[in-house]
């Protein structure tokens, strides 16, 4: 593949300057600067993708399309120059030009379009497509704001908009020609037409859906996909003459009411409120996507007999489900085709992944509205609920309450978990412990009817920008000790497991961690005001603020560190910075609560002489994937506490392993395969199993105040929420945190276990601490977890994907 010269990209980067903002590379602002450099990238990029569209044109093989609601795409330029491997390239033009390259990657703004794990999953999975030639798109919302930005004032949340379409993005390309039409609302007509009847809709509402699509590089790979992101648009144009009649403003609303839809990202990713406007953007999108699949799998001459052949659609959780009934409609009410052939293409062509077990989380939406939005939809879905309930009657006759448990409407909702189930050939799970609780318990009713249906297929992430992009120096090290093949083949990671015992790369790794927590370290100073020590244990948790994912017993530790430390002075203790960073769903009290608490705990450790610097605690406002870049690389000890049960995967555990870092967590998720991996001494396991938690939960026996009345030191941290220790003015402030554990806020009392998992995880530190003042099994620990993490690879997980349900072709290089 071409490439380019420091020379060119020199001279490329005064013309874009010039041409663009009128300016020399001198004269130029930071932003400008960024903007040229993206731009002569951009150039590249375009070129690859341009080539790589032919690859497509000429196979016209079986292609994925990737539904998704979120894509958290962070930053596109270290990536696109990562892929295009001209990284050096630019960085020797930026020590002749006398600029940071830093800087100018800093004012790209990050693609927040996505919530946390399921929308960073995404991204990596089309990172992994296009780096092994798997011809796939990803389908979206081109979301004008993305997940809101967050600033922290006097310890609270505060939620700011997340405009990071306005300066432009360079990484778009509009492409209007292949608008489509969405229509909603309205009501259907039966109409006789010969022997047949048809379904006609009327008095809808329409509403254009333009794609946007984003091109999507492989590493050493030709085939670039592509992620097409639709954005909503009034039909109409605003017509002036309205304005004389007095309608002009009533035009506009309208115009507004269209384009509200691509707005923004709702920002809650459990307790889905079950609002309108969430509907409409399920059906935008998905009826957007449906359509033009089956317009360009037409274009390419095949008959529609033949689509499950050609195409196959994953469907990120229950949100794009609303794929299934579209593609129902479009092969009947469009096509032509009888209910039992486009069921048959339709059950041939989806596959449903499932993220999550928490009952509230589960996707069900008010028949009322989904029929006043959706009437055609509405009579699809419910006639394959009548099907689907008499198959159950033939197989399980007079179980009724089976049946009712099972159907896909009931109670006055759809509930698109079973949708989803019925209406796809795979369901699976993203890691292997949540792939058993979906068969054995969640969806144990499903498994029995069916059972080849379910699979578990294990997550994973991008090692180019987790590893090569994000830890440069740490990637240079393993290639230098095991050559490169590690970037497309991870299991060669193994390999560097040879090193764990070799003094001089033991302290090379240390070296390089170092570095990192220095830049942490600078980044901290200059955000948060506050000195951390970088040869202080760095001990992280950055990911959605969520009850089970337990933020609070993270702190509840912290503060009895702070305690033993105050009692006793003299305490052994490595010096420990506890670093977190999270967002909190707006509405979610709770959520924000403990991020006041961790504010205030901070604020006073931070400042208690006493202890004489050997405590931390450091809140990094506005989590998201450029911070956590930064972050991941300068952290030695990762924290994946979630209650047993309660965290399908995880995807930041195998990020932090993958750097090097050593976890502390539960039996949980990923984190069981991690240990699997790594074996038991080269991981911080503590706590309850997901067994044993469910075994309270059937008992109703679990009883957090035996536990409190007898743990002085963990009754003296309840304590402190409530006796004004961390709040003297307000000093109510917590007792909502303090009653809901001991007492329960209207349900059961600590529902998640942190007072029975309190003792283990303190344990499970005081293990830590003594292992990293033992530094030379700290690192051969640390280097077994960059040597095991391969299996968490996100090419491993396309890869079974692909073997297990997609069976796409390679795309063949020219
Ligand atoms: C649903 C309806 C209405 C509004 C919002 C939502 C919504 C949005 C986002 C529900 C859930 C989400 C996101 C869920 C998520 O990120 N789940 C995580 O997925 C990861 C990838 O599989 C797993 O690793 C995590 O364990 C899981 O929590």
């Amino acid at each position: 593949m071409k490439s380019i010269t420091k020379d060119e990209f020199m001279q490329a980067l005064e013309t874009k300057a010039q041409r663009m903002f009128g300016r020399t590379m001198r004269t130029a602002s930071k932003s400008q600067i960024y903007r040229s450099v993206a731009l002569v990238v951009r150039d590249l990029v375009m070129e690859r993708w341009a080539y790589g569209r032919e690859l497509y044109h000429e196979s016209s093989s079986r292609q994925l399309c990737y539904l998704s609601m979120e894509f958290l795409m962070g930053r596109a330029l270290g990536n696109n120059l990562l892929n295009l491997e001209i990284e050096d390239v630019l960085q020797s033009v930026c020590v002749d030009l006398e600029v940071d390259l830093e800087d100018i990657r800093n004012e790209e703004p990050d693609a927040g379009l996505g919530n946390g794990g399921l929308g960073r999953l995404a991204a990596c999975f089309l990172d992994s497509l296009s780096t092994l030639g798997l011809p796939a798109h990803g389908c979206g919302i081109r979301y004008e704001y993305g997940l809101f930005k967050q600033k922290i004032i006097d310890g609270y949340q505060i939620e700011l908009p997340d405009s990071w379409l306005e300066d432009g993005n360079v990484w778009e390309v509009a492409v209007p020609e292949e608008t489509e039409v969405v229509k909603f609302g309205g009501y259907v007509e039966r109409v006789q037409q010969g022997k047949k009847v048809r379904y006609k809709h009327r008095g809808y509402q329409s509403v254009k859906a333009v794609p946007y699509e984003v091109p999507v590089l492989g590493y050493q790979s030709p085939l670039v996909n592509s992620l097409r992101l639709w954005a909503a648009r009034a039909t109409t144009h605003l017509d002036m003459s309205l304005f004389g009649q007095g309608k002009y403003m009533h035009a506009l609303e309208e115009k507004e009411l269209a384009e509200v839809i691509s707005k923004l990202l709702y920002p809650e990713d459990t307790h889905p409120e079950g609002k309108a406007l969430r509907l409409k953007q399920q059906y935008f999108f998905v009826s957007a996507s449906i359509q033009s699949v089956v317009r360009n799998f037409k274009l390419e001459g095949h008959a529609i007999h033949d689509f499950a052949c050609k195409r196959v659609i994953q469907i990120n959780d229950t949100h794009p489900a609303l794929a299934i009934p579209e593609l129902m409609r479009i092969l009947m009410d469009q096509e032509g085709l009888g209910w039992e052939e486009a069921w048959e293409i339709t059950t041939k062509t989806f596959a449903y992944t499932n993220h999550t077990v928490m009952e509230e989380a589960l996707e069900k939406w008010p028949e009322q509205i989904f029929q006043e939005l959706l009437p055609r939809l509405w009579q699809i879905v419910y006639e394959i609920n009548e099907r689907f309930c008499k198959d159950l009657w033939a197989k399980y006759p007079g179980d009724w309450d089976r049946i009712a448990s099972m159907a896909i409407i009931g109670d006055k909702q759809v509930k698109m978990a079973h949708l989803c189930i019925v209406g796809s050939f795979s369901v699976n799970g993203v890691a292997q412990l949540h792939a058993s609780i979906l068969k054995e318990m969640v969806f144990n009713q499903f498994f029995q009817v069916f059972p080849e249906k379910f699979k578990g297929i294990t997550n994973g992430v991008t090692f180019r920008r987790f590893l090569l992009k994000a830890n440069p120096d740490l990637s240079a090290l393993i290639t230098e000790k095991i050559g490169g093949q590690w970037i497309l083949d991870s299991v060669k990671l193994k390999e560097f497991a040879a090193y764990a015992k070799d003094p001089e790369v033991c302290q090379r790794v240390a070296d390089i961690r170092l570095v990192n927590k220095k830049r942490l370290a600078a980044y901290i100073l200059d955000h948060n005001n506050i000195v951390v020590d970088p040869h202080s244990i760095y001990d992280v948790q950055i990911k959605r603020l969520h009850e089970y994912k337990r933020q609070l017993l993270n702190v509840f530790h912290i503060i009895h560190l702070y305690n033993k430390l105050l009692e006793n002075p003299g305490l052994e203790m490595q010096p420990r910075t506890f670093i977190f960073a999270a967002k909190a769903a707006p509405g979610y009290r709770m959520a924000k609560l403990i991020i006041k608490l961790i504010h205030s705990v901070g604020q006073t450790i931070n400042s208690d002489k006493r202890i004489n610097d050997r405590l931390k605690v450091v809140f990094l406002e506005n989590y998201r994937v450029s911070l956590a870049e930064l972050i991941i690389p300068a952290t030695d000890v990762s924290e994946q506490i979630s209650t047993a049960g309660k965290e399908a995967s995880g995807t930041g555990n195998m990020k932090f392993m993958l750097n090097g870092a050593l976890t502390i967590g539960t039996l949980d998720g990923a984190n069981v395969e991690i240990e699997e991996e790594v074996g038991a001494e080269n991981i911080f396991i503590f706590g309850l199993t997901s067994a044993l938690v469910n075994r309270y939960y059937q008992r109703g026996d679990y009883d957090p105040l035996a536990i409190y009345h007898n743990n002085s030191a963990l009754k003296q941290v309840l304590d402190q929420l409530v006796n004004g220790f961390f709040n003297f003015e307000q000093q109510d402030m917590f007792r909502e945190i303090y009653h809901g554990l001991l007492y329960g806020n209207g349900g059961m009392a600590d529902p998640y276990f942190l007072l029975k998992d309190f003792a283990e995880y303190c344990e499970a530190h005081d293990r830590i601490n003594t292992n990293y003042g033992n530094s030379d099994s700290w690192w051969e620990k640390s280097i077994i977890n960059i040597a095991h993490a391969g299996r968490f690879s996100s090419d491993r997980t396309i890869s079974e994907y692909n073997e297990q349900i997609w069976k796409l072709n390679k795309v063949a290089a020219k």
